[in-house]
């Protein structure tokens, strides 16, 4: 049976994929129970297939990448303590202010550099001394693929560098990797490289990976036993979530390599777009499966009626500020939908 085609093209987000028909299949048949009592087989193969491909002895199935950083940040962290993370971090700008109004916890922003990275002597000129009128530092985050930077890609070197600032001064590196299977194909490197220096890491199955729901969080077995707690407390707790597992595991296991396909298209849709009059493109070619474009000075238009007009010929485009797009490849984007998009924003720019 072939993959029940989307009726539209959507370039608003890797999100918006849907399963593949063996995904369906596999849901459909999957072996279930209470994943709360610990009795969800799929759950559980899941879970040990992520930890062992990410190189961590544990891994715990949670319902979005927004509360894996959540689980992540509260295992990591009591009330009042703080961690560090970039000021267009995805936790910082889109976790709806979680980590403080859930946790109590005190974010201590540093500006993300274009490459997606933070300068390690901010991170070490950030870290609190040990005294009375200071927050306890507890935790730094980086985002890989960093999706505020446009898709930006960590090395395992720079994140090595990070982690051992982390450690020498007593706290942890949890690694928001949405999309670290991206990063890893980008590199050329067995993904293995890039979580092997932070503590935690949570990576999602239903983004460029095409499963409906989920992400897994892994660590250790010790921060796993404790985060499956605090899964429950905010509500993460599933019953018979194999049926979203299945999924998941055919995520990991067949969906990976076709990410450079992604790669490549986003690179034909950055040069398409770059030789349009209106329209300005971010320095250097996408990295991984996103790209950003802004509206030139003198377009008239402001993006989301650029986009409304693009709309009407079936494609969906994301609108991230009066003046910025977003647009992902993914899945269900092929070259034909990438040649559409590229003739679309020219006529509607030259109308
Ligand atoms: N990002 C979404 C939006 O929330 C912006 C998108 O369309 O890209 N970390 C990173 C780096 C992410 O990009 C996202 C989703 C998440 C975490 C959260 O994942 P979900 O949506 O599963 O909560």
């Amino acid at each position: 049976m072939p993959d029940k085609k989307m009726p539209w093209i959507d370039f608003r987000s890797d999100t918006v994929t849907w399963p593949t028909v063996k995904m369906r299949q596999a849901m459909a048949a999957a072996d279930v129970g209470d994943d709360v009592y610990g009795e969800d087989s799929t759950v559980i193969r899941l879970e040990e297939l992520s930890a062992e491909r990410l190189g961590k002895e544990a891994g715990l199935f949670i319902p979005s990448g927004t509360m894996g950083n959540l689980v992540a940040v509260l295992t990591h962290c009591g009330r009042g303590d703080e961690v560090i993370l970039g000021d267009i971090s995805h936790t910082f700008v889109y976790e709806a202010g979680g980590i403080s109004a859930l946790g109590g916890i005190f974010p201590h922003t540093l500006p993300n550099q274009p490459d997606g990275s933070l300068r390690l002597d901010d991170i070490k000129d950030a870290i609190r001394m040990d005294n009375v009128h200071f927050p306890k530092t507890r935790l730094v985050i980086l985002e890989n693929t960093h999706n505020r930077c446009g898709g930006a890609v960590l090395d395992a070197a720079y994140t090595s560098k990070v982690a051992e600032i982390a450690h020498q001064a007593g706290f942890s590196l949890h690694l928001d990797g949405a999309r670290i299977f991206n990063a890893a194909v980008a590199l050329g490197v067995d993904v293995k490289t890039l979580t092997q220096p932070a503590d935690s890491i949570t990576f999602c199955l239903s983004k460029a990976l095409c499963a409906p729901v989920g992400s897994v969080l892994c660590g250790s077995a010790e921060f796993i036993h404790q985060a499956r707690r605090i899964r429950k407390q905010v509500g993460g707790g599933m019953r018979q979530a194999g049926i979203l597992a299945a999924a998941g595991i055919i995520a990991i296991q067949e969906m990976v390599d076709q990410l450079a396909a992604d790669h490549l298209r986003a690179r034909r849709l950055a040069e398409g777009l770059s030789d349009i009059p209106g329209l300005l493109l971010d320095d250097g070619p996408p990295l991984t499966n996103m790209v950003y474009v802004n509206l030139g000075g003198d377009v008239k238009r402001n993006a989301a009626e650029v986009a409304e007009a693009i709309q009407k010929q079936g494609i969906r485009v994301g609108v991230i500020n009066p003046r910025r797009f977003r647009l992902v490849t993914h899945y269900w984007i092929d070259d034909e939908a990438v040649e559409k998009v590229i003739k679309a924003f020219q006529a509607v720019l030259k109308a």
